[in-house]
């Protein structure tokens, strides 16, 4: 068979010399031969295909690894991969795009007034902390009051995680009752416990996990689907310890008459998928019952590991004292 110069197999495939040269170091399509004499890299006719499909799937943004698998699979088993890999794009594609809502509303409404004319806003919370099925104690702590949501989830296999939860708590509780009433109350968060917002009917994920999965895969190091089978899945990279270093993530909220916050701990959202979640958030109207059915859905999950929700509807004080018994 007669082989091409990188020259004539540039122009066939429509590759820059410089493109090719790439894909061989990238290890994407090799040269069927390079010259002994003068390192010249030699292609096969056969090979202009397999070029072509490099250069489309690095258009698309696939990531290298992928390609080099993808690439040599016969056609068939390549169009499903493919699919597949799209169906993902497509999913972290829509998160982003609420994220993006989200931080657009948030930014643009950032010089607005703090309170509507109705005056303070208040939470009405409902709160559920359940053991599990697996393990031997409740670790977990939770407050529900009309300004503050705690949740802190004291770590397994640490000696005493429950006194250290009760101790978070504690510290937490004054906060309830000391912030005067106009003041700012802000979500601090650190571990991987979460915080989703519900705004205008659609749910947000307001905190980020400080673990490594988290950390492998926000560098594209892993896929989403990689997270839940990997081995380190539970390391966290920062908790709240007494020994050393550890800096929350602080954020400053602009609240609504109407929204709506879930706060669980990973017992919830290790086992429950998102969508199951954003479904309770989104169907169920009270609180105490959106908690309860968040925790059945864990228990019907498994749940390995200590379950606590707060549902928490942001209403303005007038509603609170007309719930009032
Ligand atoms: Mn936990």
């Amino acid at each position: 068979m007669e082989l091409m110069t990188s020259g004539e197999f540039a122009r066939a495939s429509g590759l820059s010399r410089k493109a090719l040269r790439l894909y061989d170091e990238l290890g994407l399509l090799h040269p069927a031969q390079v010259s002994p004499a003068t390192q010249y890299r030699l292609y096969a006719p056969a090979q202009l295909e397999q070029a072509r499909l490099v250069a489309w799937l690095r258009r698309l943004g696939m990531p290298l690894a992928m390609i080099r698998s993808v690439s040599r699979l016969p056609s068939a088993q390549a169009a499903a991969e493919l699919g597949a890999y799209w169906d993902q794009v497509e999913a972290e594609t829509a998160a982003r795009r609420e994220l993006a809502t989200f931080l657009i509303g948030y930014l643009s409404g950032k010089e607005a007034a703090m309170h509507d004319d109705q005056g303070t806003l208040a939470v009405r919370g409902a709160m559920q902390s359940v053991i599990g099925l697996q393990r031997a104690d409740n670790e977990d702590a939770a407050y529900a009051g009309t300004r503050l949501l705690a949740v802190a989830d004291g770590m397994g296999g640490h000696a005493a995680g429950e006194v250290a939860s009760a101790a978070v708590i504690e510290a937490l509780r004054p906060l309830d009752i000391q912030v005067p009433d106009r003041e700012l109350l802000g979500l601090v968060h650190i571990g991987d416990s979460r915080a989703y917002l519900v705004r205008d009917g659609e749910v947000f994920q307001i905190t980020q996990d400080h673990t490594l999965v988290q950390s492998l895969l926000d560098d594209g190091k892993i896929t989403a689907e990689e997270v839940a089978s990997h081995p380190q899945r539970m390391l966290l990279l920062r908790a709240l310890t007494g020994d050393r270093d550890c800096e929350p993530d602080l954020q400053l909220h602009q609240t609504r008459p109407g929204d709506r916050y879930l706060l669980c701990s990973d017992g919830l959202h290790v086992v429950v998928a998102a969508d199951e979640i954003t479904r309770v958030l989104l169907t169920v109207s009270d609180p105490d019952q959106a908690a309860r059915d968040l925790v059945a859905l864990a228990m019907d999950g498994g749940a390995p590991d200590n379950i606590t929700c707060i549902v928490a509807d942001v209403v303005t004080a007038a509603e609170t004292v007309a719930q009032a018994p």
